[in-house]
């Protein structure tokens, strides 16, 4: 299909392209797309002329909003774990199964057995899920491989999604997920031996957008995250941390000083890792599906993150472990009800502060100039996206002026 330029009317828009009005909401709005940008949002009275003679679309007062974005994601990997939810369920913690070489490690054996095309075949349907809500773009990780070859085929199925499906996918490096069990009790030489001279392989084949790492007793200490982030530093490559997702080890700090994009999960995280994210501009990306699977009870600073003024991203984790999830709506309904967030915060959690963690600055918001990547929903105001359950009112999605 061709971007087709294009006028869309009788609509109200969520803009979220400024903090200064609530959702940056524009009533009786049209929107003009060309050449699959934004070319001029605003109030329809004041359309300026030179549009007259696109094709256009009356959307019947529908809510359109900055396309969802989905900025942490592990939908690439091999298997499922529902036999480990079933363990779980009698009686199990998440740190036992773990500890017992089940959890991240029981996915590393089904994703090493699987072929690129296996990998990118059984992450469409998550993929398509993800989709039909309305998202354009997906941040995918490595990181169930934990050897050189299936880290790069994990991130080169990644890289070929949008050959399947009209999508766009930003992808992050994550060899530092678990520590493999050939590599038991000796993270530091798996970090040196395999994670890094990985690290450089996925750069020179394009396959990495970014450095992430799990920064947890169950993974790696701060100190075995540091010289890989020094690697990307070196690469040029952004980093981000899974921190402060079961205990407060610091990592939010570390992935600061090192200006990560984002520092994921933090439901453990302080004030002076809240200061640290401040002072970096790093995004707060906060993951209600992994609090909710594991039945978490600390909940991230919310009050703390908005004091400071760290914009906050919320995504899915989609994850076979502790996020078996693939609706950003959901994530959405449980950022308000289970920590309290907004549902403007959650819809700017999904769109501008999404984008943000991710380095994007073409998309998220609704602005001239920008990636015609639009939501058209069956809803009259934006605080209906967060406030339903299991219940999708996408109308339409634009995927660079295209739908
Ligand atoms: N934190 C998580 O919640 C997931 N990864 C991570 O670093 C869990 C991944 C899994 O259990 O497979
Ligand atoms: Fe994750």
């Amino acid at each position: 299909m061709q971007a087709e330029d294009h006028l869309f009317t009788e609509l109200r828009v969520a803009t979220l392209a400024d903090a200064s009005s609530p959702y940056g909401l524009i009533e009786a709005a049209a929107i003009a797309v060309i050449a699959g940008q934004i070319d001029w949002v605003g109030p329809q009275v004041e359309l300026p002329v030179r549009y007259a003679g696109l094709k256009q679309t009356p959307l019947g007062n529908r809510l359109v909003t900055p396309a969802p974005i989905d900025c942490h994601t592990h939908i690439v990997h091999g298997g499922n774990r529902a036999s480990e939810f079933e363990l779980r369920l009698n009686g199990a913690s998440y740190e036992e199964v773990a500890r017992a070489g089940g959890g991240i490690v029981s996915t590393v054996t089904a994703t090493r057995s699987a072929s690129v095309e296996d990998l990118i075949r059984q992450a469409l349907p998550r993929l398509d899920a993800m989709l039909a809500e309305g998202v354009t773009t997906v941040e995918v990780k490595s990181g169930y491989g934990l050897d050189r070859e299936t880290e790069l085929n994990m991130l080169r199925a990644a890289r070929a999604l949008p050959e399947h499906r009209p999508v766009r996918v930003v992808t992050s490096f994550l060899g530092a997920h678990a520590v493999p069990a050939e590599y038991q009790d000796r993270p530091d030489t798996y970090i040196a031996e395999v994670c890094i001279p990985t690290l450089r392989a996925a750069r020179r084949e394009g396959l990495v957008d970014a450095v992430d790492g799990f920064c947890e007793g169950i993974a790696f200490a701060p100190e075995q995250i540091r010289p890989l982030f020094e690697v990307a530093r070196e690469l040029g490559l952004p980093v981000k941390l899974h921190a402060e997702q079961l205990s407060n080890l610091g990592g939010a700090k570390l992935a600061a000083s090192y200006g990560a994009l984002s520092a994921d999960h933090i439901e453990y995280l302080d004030d002076s890792g809240v200061a640290a994210m401040a002072e970096a501009g790093t995004i707060a990306v906060i993951l209600p599906g992994a609090f909710y699977t594991l039945r978490e009870t600390q909940m991230p600073p919310i009050d703390s993150l908005r004091r400071s003024n760290v914009p906050m991203a919320l995504a899915t984790d989609c994850n076979p472990g502790s996020a078996p999830m693939t609706s950003l709506l959901l994530a959405m309904n449980m950022g308000c009800t289970l920590f309290r967030m907004t549902p403007e915060e959650a819809l700017r959690g999904v769109t501008t502060n999404a984008a943000r963690a991710l380095g994007l600055t073409d998309c998220g918001r609704i602005a001239a100039g920008l990636r015609a990547d639009l939501a058209i929903w069956n809803v009259a105001h934006p605080s209906e996206l967060a406030y339903r359950i299991g219940f999708n009112p996408l109308h339409a999605r634009i995927f660079g002026g295209t739908s």
